[in-house]
């Protein structure tokens, strides 16, 4: 046979000089695989591999891993720090001293004349935990302001606000290795394969071996979808209606575990019955799967022995994103799957170290998870601390989706943003810059220095990226796993740890308190404030977490090699150890389709793609799967709508419009779009974002709008150059 590469030029694989191999963890993604970059004689980080005997990913990487090394020499990087001094409308390259002392002194001057809350810091699921631990110590030692919060609430404050209901504290109980033991895995709202491939690659290697039933619940007909045995086309926003039926099915036809109900949960009689009101035939009508679908789905999970759930934001990012995470503890509880192989809640994580905020951060609460509500809590931590216990507010204070309304309504007049970027993440975001233009102090801390938030900061700080500085993150298993320093920052870039603890020592109020300068020696004060709580380090350092490929919490004297599992043991985290199966009734609370916006409009993400690109979009090896904006549009509706393939159209919502190419596929139905949330400018701007009433989190998917076609192809794609879309 005389095809294939035979009688061609041999293939030469370019070599490239590694002089060291480098231990670092991803920093995109929550799988948390750990990665090896090589690194050059001239001390260049040349490409990377993953690790072939880490646990997590066993030597994979997806394509934002493999090509991550490349951020180091992205353009835009931020190199010095920015201060807008005698002209606003122009930045001068300052000293760090110089910005630091404006910072403080702004600080300062904010809250002495509007009170201590009018400063506001929102940060990110993106830096170290030890930066995390250290930002907290300075926001409620030292600035001591309440409205401190996270992008988190975005993310997963969902998930930890279902789980503090539930189980009496945030941390998800299962782990990747459950896919090896489980009898179902149902997965509700997660696109794993685009967005975790590698958790998705663990899964499928388990599948091909075992071939266990796997239930997608997603409108949209994603990759996970495509490989699913049932793929449940659900009505957006439902999600908590099937969950009812289905332990109405379970509960009905006997297959609860009656023991685990009795022995480990309060509030059966309650829940039991609410959920006898909702009947597969019931919920059918509110969710669009047939009566007869949900009887099956229910009983191969009820059947299953053990059962799994996964989640992730078509889940978090509803008006019902707590009541969602709640329902999926409820059906597991009753059937006895928490903590056992195979049988568990597990809620995927986002960001690469969102695990870690919550740990330590004191966003929500206090170190180790500890309660602001709690006085021993507030006593342990001040004493810990060297602040006085009374500093402390008794309960926590606006989260980041609150904060920009009080903005807007002159209640905050200062803030400070460190590794997030709402003009573009935030929902309704026209809104968003004119928000942060009322400010009268604004301070960005981020990698680069195009961030869009730049354009309205009075002052910018320069930060160190993944990679070019040592900490730790956590993943969706709370496995801990160390990323090491590869390379220097660029320019006069420091890491975020630096800049808490230079501005720490900018306030008199810091006095009594001493800041670890050290990454070790930041990890090892965390190993202490966490000893004997649920997220226990005191067993874990650097070199045991590097050689064991990570660690998962807890991890002390009695797990010395940390635990897969928690509450395997049916003790939960609540006084009399019981969990608490509450009832959920389904409120339609959002937007809906109707004349003049007949479209749902669903967002998210794609595999190519980080967030708002600001890494990702720089590096060519992914940007070029898409560059431009587009939606998703079923072939039927563009017929109707008179739109052809790779046409711009203008989406247009009761908030604003963008312009999108449009992509046909029916991998969306007739009714909805899909637009992915990594432009500028784009679909933000149309998301109304209404919020969950627990958690504050935005409902992301859940939005309407109709489309007009555009005559002129050229003016569109003028105005979205204009609009800086691409
Ligand atoms: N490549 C890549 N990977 C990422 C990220 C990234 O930006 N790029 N970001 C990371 C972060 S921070 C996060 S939070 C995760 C997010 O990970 P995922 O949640 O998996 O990703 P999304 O695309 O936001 O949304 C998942 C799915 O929810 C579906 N959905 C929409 N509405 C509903 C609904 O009402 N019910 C149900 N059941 N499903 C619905 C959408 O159709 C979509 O397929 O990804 C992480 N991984
Ligand atoms: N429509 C729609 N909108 C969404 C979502 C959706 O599904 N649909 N998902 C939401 C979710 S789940 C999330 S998590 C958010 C994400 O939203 P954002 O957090 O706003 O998005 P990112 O682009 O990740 O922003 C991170 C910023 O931190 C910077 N950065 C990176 N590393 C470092 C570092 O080490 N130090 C510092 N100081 N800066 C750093 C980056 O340059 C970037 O500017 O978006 C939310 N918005
Ligand atoms: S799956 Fe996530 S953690 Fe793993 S390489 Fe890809 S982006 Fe990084
Ligand atoms: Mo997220």
């Amino acid at each position: 046979m005389l095809f294939g590469r035979r009688f061609k030029n041999e293939i030469q694989l370019p070599v490239k000089p590694v002089e060291k191999w480098v231990y670092t963890t991803c920093g995109y993604c929550s799988t948390g695989c750990s990665i090896e970059v090589g690194v050059n004689q001239a001390g260049k980080a040349v490409t990377a591999r993953g690790v072939a005997d880490a646990d997590v990913n066993r030597g994979k990487l997806c394509l934002k891993g493999i090509y991550e090394y490349e951020v180091f020499e992205s353009e835009n990087r931020g190199t010095t720090p920015l201060l807008r001094k005698d002209r606003p409308d122009l930045f001068t390259e300052t000293t760090w001293d110089e910005a630091l002392n404006r910072t403080a002194s702004e600080i300062g001057r904010i809250q002495a004349l509007y009170g201590r809350d009018s400063f506001a810091i929102v940060s990110t699921g993106q830096i170290y935990t030890e930066e995390f631990y250290t930002l907290g110590k300075l926001a409620r030692g030292v600035i001591r302001t309440n409205n401190y919060d996270g992008n988190t609430t975005l993310c997963m404050a969902s998930a930890v606000s279902g789980y503090k209901r539930s189980f009496g504290s945030d941390g998800p109980p299962g782990c990747y290795d459950d896919f090896e033991h489980t009898g179902c895995l149902l997965a509700i709202g997660s696109n794993l394969p685009e967005q975790h491939p590698i958790i998705y690659y663990r899964l499928k290697e388990a599948y091909d071996r075992r071939r266990f039933p796997i239930i997608v619940v997603d409108p949209r007909v994603t990759m996970f979808a495509q490989m699913a045995d049932i793929h449940l086309p659900i009505k957006p926003g439902t999600d908590l209606v099937l969950l009812n039926a289905m332990a109405h099915v379970i509960l009905e036809e006997g297959l609860a575990d009656q023991d685990y109900i009795k022995f480990h949960t309060n509030g059966f009689e309650a829940f039991g019955s609410l959920v006898a009101q909702y009947s597969p035939e019931m919920a059918e009508k509110v969710c669009g799967i047939s009566a007869k679908m949900i009887r099956k789905v229910a009983r191969i999970y009820g059947d299953a022995g053990a059962a799994m759930t996964i989640w992730t934001m078509g889940i978090n990012q509803s008006t019902h994103g707590s009541d969602g995470v709640v329902a999926i503890n409820n059906l597991n509880l009753i059937t006895g799957n928490i903590g056992k192989p195979g049988g568990t809640s597990l809620s995927i994580t986002g960001q690469c170290n969102a695990m870690g905020t919550r740990e330590f951060s004191s966003c929500s609460g206090l170190p180790g998870y500890r309660l602001l509500e709690n006085a021993e809590d507030r006593a342990f931590t001040s004493q810990f601390w060297g602040v006085e216990a009374h500093h402390f507010p008794e309960k926590r204070g606006l989260t980041e989706t609150d904060i920009f309304p009080a903005i807007e309504r002159g209640e905050i007049k200062g803030l400070w943003l460190i590794g997030t970027n709402p003009m573009t993440s935030m929902p309704d975001s026209t809104k968003i810059r004119k928000i942060l233009n009322q400010l009268e102090f604004l301070v960005v801390q981020d990698a680069y220095a195009n961030v869009e938030t730049v354009e309205s900061a009075h002052v910018y700080l320069p930060a160190a990226l993944w990679g070019e500085k040592t900490g730790v993150f956590t993943n969706t298993e709370r496995r801990v796993n160390v990323v090491r320093k590869v390379v220097e920052p660029p320019g006069d870039a420091k890491p975020d740890l630096w800049i808490f603890i230079e501005l720490a020592k900018r306030f008199d109020r810091a006095k009594g308190m001493t800041f670890a300068e050290s990454p070790a020696e930041v990890f090892d004060e965390m190993r202490s404030v966490s000893k004997g709580r649920l997220c226990d380090y005191s067993g874990m350092s650097y070199e045991k977490i590097e050689k064991n490929r990570g660690i998962q919490w807890p991890c002390n004297e009695q797990n010395i090699n940390g635990s897969q599992r928690i509450y395997a043991d049916g003790v939960f985290q609540f006084p009399d150890g019981k969990a608490k199966l509450i009832p959920l009734p389904f409120v339609e609370n959002y937007e809906m389709p109707d004349e003049d916006y007949p479209f749902w409009l669903n967002t998210g993400r794609l595999v190519e793609h980080w967030h708002t690109r600001t890494k990702t979009g720089k590096i060519g090896n992914l940007n070029k799967f898409s560059p431009t904006p587009f939606m998703e549009i079923n072939p039927k509706t563009a017929k109707k709508l008179g739109i052809q393939a790779m046409e711009f159209v203008r989406v247009i919502s009761r908030r604003s419009s963008a312009i999108v190419l449009a992509q046909l596929t029916e991998r969306v139905s007739e009714d909805a779009i899909f637009i992915p949330m990594h432009y500028y400018n784009c679909v933000n701007r149309l998301v109304k974002g209404e919020l969950d009433p627990y958690s504050r989190q935005p409902a992301y998917k859940q939005s309407t709008v109709r489309i007009d076609k555009l005559m002129d192809q050229d003016e569109a794609e003028k105005s979205l150059l204009e609009l800086r879309s691409y």
